[in-house]
C-alpha cells in the first residue's frame, strides 16, 4: 500500500508483457496524482491522462502528425541535420576547451521538436529558450516522482517547496504554450498544416463541425486545454527524453574510449569523410545502433515507465489484481536482470550484435525501453532518428574526452520522471581532417 493505493511492482519481463501487451487495455489506465494533475490540468494530455475516448483520439492525431514528419520523410531529416550542423560548429568553436554540452544538446533537440510542434526554433541565448530550460528542469525535478504529496494528497494543504516550484514552472510553461497557441489560431488555415499544433487545431475544428469524413473512428470534442496540454506533452517529452539519452551516451563513450573508436572506424568505412551521415546509413552502421540500444538498456530514460492502472478486476500471473490497483513496471529490474543479461552492469554494445558481429539482435525479451502495447511511447521513431543523427555527426568529426584534471562523468543518475545524468564537462577534439572544416547540412 502507498497511502490508500495498492501498488504492484512488476519485476519480470513475463509479467510486464502480460500487463502491457496481453492485457494492455485492461491495464491502460493512469493514476490521478496531485503533481500530474497540476501539470496537465487534470489529465487533459496523453501521457498522464486516464484511458478514454479523448486520450485515444489525442494519440491518434499526434501519431498521424508525427508520421507526416516520420521516417522516410525528408523534412525531419533535414531539420535534424541542420541542428546537428549547428551543434558541430559550436563544438568546433570550443577549440577543445572543456564544455558543458547539456545546454547545446538541449537546444539542438528542442529546435527539432519546436519545428515539429510550432514550426519555430531558438537561437543561442534566446531568452525564451533560457526560460524553457529553467521551467522544464523545475518540472522534471518535482513531477510524478512518487513524492509524499502524490501518495498522501491531503499533504498539499501544508506549505511544500516542491509544489510551489512546480506551480511556478507550470505557469511559465503555460504562458509559453498559450502564446504559441494564440499565434497559431490567428493565422490558421484549413488548407495548410505547418506543424503538430495545426494538426490538433484541425482535429478540434473538424470534431466541432462533426466532419467525421476526415476521422474514421471516434471523433471527440477537444477543448483548448486539451490541445494545449497535448502539445505540451509532446514538446516536454520530445525535449527531455532525447536530450537525456544523448547525455548518457556521451558519458558512456567517455568512460569507454574503445567503443567510441570502434564507432568512428565504422563511420569512416561506411560514410567516409566527404559527406555527413544520413538516415539511410543506419542499416549499415550496426555497432553505432548497438551502442544506442545498450545506452537505452543500461540507463532507461523512464526506469519505472509511467504507472498503469487496472481498469477492472484482473490478474497478473497467479496474482489477483483489484480494479484501481496501480502497476509500476520496474524497467530497471528488467534491464538489469542477471538471469537475462550477462554482467548487466557492464556497458557492452556488442551484446546487441549477432555471433558474426555484423548484424543486430535483441538478445533477451527483458528489454522494453519504450514500453509496449496501447501505451507504448509515441516518439520512438523520432527519438531514434535524432539519437542516430546527432551521435553520428558528432563522432564523425570529433573525439570526446574528459578535460584534464576533471573526474569522469558520474554514471549514477538522478531519479525522477526521467533518469538524468549529473552535469559533466567534455573536450571535443577534432579528428584528423576535420580541424578547420566548414560543414554542410545534408
Ligand atoms: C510514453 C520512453 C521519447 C512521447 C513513454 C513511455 C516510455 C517512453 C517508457 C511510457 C510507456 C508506458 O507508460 O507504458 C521514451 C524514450 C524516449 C522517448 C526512451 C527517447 C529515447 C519520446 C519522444 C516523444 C515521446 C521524442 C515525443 C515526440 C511520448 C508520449 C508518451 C510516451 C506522448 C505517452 C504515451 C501514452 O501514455 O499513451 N515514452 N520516450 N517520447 N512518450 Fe516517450
Ligand atoms: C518533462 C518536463 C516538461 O516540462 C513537461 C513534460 C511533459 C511530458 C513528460 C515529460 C515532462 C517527461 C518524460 C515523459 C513525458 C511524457 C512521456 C515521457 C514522462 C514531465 C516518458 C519518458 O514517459
Amino acid at each position: 500500500m502507498m497511502g490508500s493505493h495498492t501498488v504492484i511492482l512488476v519485476n519480470h519481463h513475463r509479467h510486464a508483457k502480460e500487463v502491457l501487451l496481453k492485457k494492455g487495455k485492461i491495464f491502460a489506465g493512469r493514476p490521478r496524482t496531485v503533481t500530474t494533475d497540476l501539470l496537465t490540468r487534470e489529465g487533459k494530455d496523453i501521457a498522464f491522462a486516464d484511458y478514454s475516448a479523448t486520450s485515444r483520439f489525442h494519440r491518434k492525431v499526434v501519431h498521424g502528425a508525427l508520421c507526416m514528419f516520420g521516417e522516410g520523410s525528408a523534412t525531419i531529416e533535414k531539420i535534424i541535420c541542420q541542428e546537428a550542423l549547428t551543434l558541430c560548429d559550436i563544438l568546433g568553436e570550443s577549440r577543445s576547451a572543456s564544455l558543458d554540452l547539456s545546454p547545446e544538446l538541449t537546444r539542438a533537440v528542442t529546435n527539432v521538436v519546436c519545428s515539429l510542434c510550432f514550426n519555430s526554433s531558438y537561437r543561442r541565448g534566446d531568452p525564451e529558450f533560457e526560460a524553457m530550460l529553467q521551467y522544464s528542469q523545475g518540472i522534471v525535478d518535482t513531477v510524478a516522482k512518487d513524492s509524499l504529496v502524490d501518495i498522501f494528497p491531503w499533504l498539499q494543504i501544508f506549505p511544500n517547496a516542491d509544489l510551489r516550484l512546480l506551480r511556478q514552472c507550470v505557469s511559465v510553461r503555460d504562458k509559453l504554450l498559450q502564446k504559441k497557441y494564440d499565434e497559431h489560431k490567428a493565422d490558421y488555415s484549413d488548407h495548410v498544416q505547418r506543424d503538430l499544433l495545426d494538426a490538433l487545431l484541425r482535429a478540434k475544428r473538424s470534431a466541432e463541425n462533426n466532419n467525421t469524413a476526415e476521422i474514421t473512428t471516434e471523433t471527440v470534442a477537444l477543448s483548448d486545454d486539451h490541445v494545449l496540454m497535448t502539445v505540451g506533452d509532446v514538446f516536454g517529452a520530445g525535449v527531455e527524453t532525447t536530450t537525456t539519452v544523448l547525455k548518457w551516451a556521451i558519458a558512456y563513450l567517455i568512460h569507454h574510449p574503445q567503443v567510441q573508436k570502434r564507432i568512428q572506424e565504422e563511420l569512416d568505412s561506411v560514410v567516409g569523410g566527404d559527406r555527413p551521415p544520413q538516415l539511410s546509413d543506419r542499416g549499415s552502421l550496426p555497432y553505432l545502433e548497438a551502442t544506442i540500444r545498450e545506452v537505452l538498456r543500461i540507463r532507461p530514460v523512464a526506469p519505472l515507465l509511467i504507472p498503469h492502472v487496472a481498469q477492472t478486476d484482473t490478474s497478473i500471473g497467479e496474482f489477483t489484481v483489484r480494479k484501481g490497483a496501480r502497476i509500476v513496471i520496474n524497467l530497471w529490474s528488467l534491464h538489469h536482470d542477471e538471469t537475462e543479461w550477462k554482467n548487466p552492469d557492464l556497458f557492452d554494445p556488442s551484446r546487441f550484435l549477432d555471433k558474426e558481429g555484423t548484424g543486430l539482435c535483441i538478445p533477451s525479451p527483458s528489454y522494453l525501453p519504450f514500453g509496449a502495447g496501447v501505451r507504448v511511447c509515441l516518439g520512438e521513431m523520432l527519438a531514434k532518428m535524432e539519437i542516430f543523427l546527432f551521435l553520428s555527426w558528432i563522432l564523425q568529426r570529433y573525439t570526446l574526452t574528459m578535460s584534464r584534471g576533471q573526474p569522469l562523468p558520474s554514471l549514477e543518475g538522478k531519479f525522477g520522471v526521467v533518469l538524468q545524468p549529473a552535469k559533466y564537462k567534455v573536450n571535443a577534439m577534432p579528428r584528423a581532417g576535420w580541424e578547420n572544416s566548414q560543414l554542410q547540412a545534408c
